[in-house]
């Protein structure tokens, strides 16, 4: 059993649904449960212009499959979920990112363990530190310890986590 992070984003359609039901899909693979999710959090897009803001989250599962049957699980789910590949970085209805699995390293084609982008971007550092600061990247370190240096990118978070009391 591992202990994955999973990064959502949505920058067309229905994002809140689109999570909401991500993790449905998520909870109902094999030897899979969801254990936490982060709140929804809004940010320009980065590395393209003109495009509505991104709302992202992260979502923590404890699975029993590896990295590779679980990747493939996120892109059926995207698709299932409407998602399309107009274009590199074109808008999407769900994007679903393996960030972490467990301690793996790992670096093939179509699949990096971690995300070799993600201790530089506040979008999934920001939600990710919310569920679990003390998450370790690999090679990078703790994920509060990063949060610093991304402590500059505009991201308002827009809906409160299930663990605020209100
Ligand atoms: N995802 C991208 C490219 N740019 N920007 C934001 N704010 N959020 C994203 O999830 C995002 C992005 C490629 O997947
Ligand atoms: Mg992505
Ligand atoms: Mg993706």
């Amino acid at each position: 059993m591992s202990r994955a992070y999973i990064a959502f984003g949505a920058n067309l359609g229905d994002p809140a649904a689109a999570f909401t039901r991500a993790q449905a899909r998520l909870d109902e693979l094999p030897g899979t449960r969801v254990i936490a999710h982060s709140a929804l959090y809004r940010s320009a897009p980065v590395g393209v212009i003109g495009q509505p803001d991104y709302i992202n989250a992260v979502i923590a599962v404890d699975t029993t499959l590896a990295p590779r049957p679980l990747l493939d699980a996120l892109l059926a789910i995207e698709h299932d979920c409407g998602r399309t590949r107009d274009f590199p970085l074109a808008p999407r209805t769900m994007d679903l990112d393996l960030l972490l699995h467990g301690d793996a390293v790992i670096d093939e084609p179509g699949l990096q363990v971690p995300h070799p982008r993600m201790h530089e971007r506040a979008f999934v550092l920001r939600p990710l530190a919310e569920i679990d600061p003390a998450a370790s990247i690999p090679g990078r370190g703790r994920v509060a310890a990063l949060l610093p240096a991304v402590a500059a990118q505009v991201i308002e978070r827009i809906t409160p986590s299930p663990t605020d009391r209100t």
